[in-house]
């Protein structure tokens, strides 16, 4: 299959950007996103084609490399000068397994799909905010994202201004994408109101439903999200596709050790799992 035979051309009409459905489907994933922070586009990818990176993201799965402990909402280490009680200072657990970029072949439809020049303009017409490169990062540039029985992503804000997913498989239980829409602003913390997120009391959390073959394009720096913890043998399936405003953007190396157990990435798509 050609990675544009994975998408529902007719809903999503990707390789004409012109015609009058892909400017209403641009048109609605805008308003969206000015709404919620996040356009929800169902049926991106077809049942077969869903199939598909079902399979690839199976065989993909034993490669994953899993990290977990505790972390913030705010994804970096609080200073001293804010109190035990605040935000900043609440530790929460996550759990989560990762594939690199580098260990996904080309055969990949997950990958296929990603390096689709018409899947790119349109996520760049969507979001409209000038040219949109491939993630420099030879590992982060796109991942999948694996999460079985227990894994969870705690409560968090992006530290990207978007990130573009492909819900591939849901777990039996658990595993939403829970999120509250701009909660904080460039100008204001609203330090209260993410109190009341992270305790459980806040009345406004969204559950976004994320179905196989949903493409969900989130402006997460302004919305907090989480990930609930995974129940039952299925695994939690997601591709992380990353884009950036500038072409040469990288991770960390710390974050490469943290999320793939590794800083030198491979040349090449490995065929066989190198001994550890
Ligand atoms: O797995 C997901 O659906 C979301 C992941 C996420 O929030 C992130 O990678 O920052
Ligand atoms: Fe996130």
């Amino acid at each position: 299959m050609k990675p544009l035979d994975l998408i529902d051309l007719e809903r999503y009409p990707i390789s004409d950007l012109e015609s009058a459905v892909a400017q209403r489907v641009i048109a609605n994933a805008r308003e969206q996103i000015a709404a919620m922070g996040a356009a929800e586009l169902s049926g991106f990818v077809t049942p077969e084609g869903v199939a598909a990176l079902v399979a690839d993201a199976e065989s993909l799965a034993e490669r994953a490399h899993p990290s977990g402990g505790v972390g913030t909402a705010y994804l970096e280490l609080p200073s001293d000068e804010w109190p035990s009680d605040h935000p900043r200072q609440t530790w929460m657990n996550y759990g989560v397994r990762a594939v690199g970029y580098d260990v996904i072949p080309f055969s990949s439809p997950l990958r296929q799909i990603y390096e689709a020049p018409e899947v790119s303009a349109f996520i760049e017409a969507v979001l409209n905010r000038g040219p949109l490169f491939h993630y420099a990062d030879p590992c982060g540039a796109l991942n999948l994202a694996v999460m079985g029985e227990g894994d969870e992503l705690q409560w968090h804000f992006d530290q990207t201004d978007f990130v573009v997913s492909l819900a591939i498989q849901d777990a039996d239980a658990g595993g939403d994408f829970d999120v509250v829409p701009r909660i904080r602003s460039a100008e204001n913390e609203n330090y209260d109101d993410v109190r009341r997120v992270l305790d459980g009391s806040h009345p406004d959390v969204l559950t976004l439903e994320m179905t196989p073959g949903t493409l969900l394009i989130f402006e997460g720096r302004h919305s907090i999200h989480r990930v609930s913890p995974i129940q039952g043998a299925t695994l939690r399936h997601v591709g992380l596709l990353a884009y950036d405003t500038k072409p040469t953007t990288v991770s960390s190396e710390l974050l490469r050790e943290i999320r793939y157990g590794r800083v030198t990435p491979f040349d090449t798509p490995p065929q066989t799992w190198p001994a550890a």
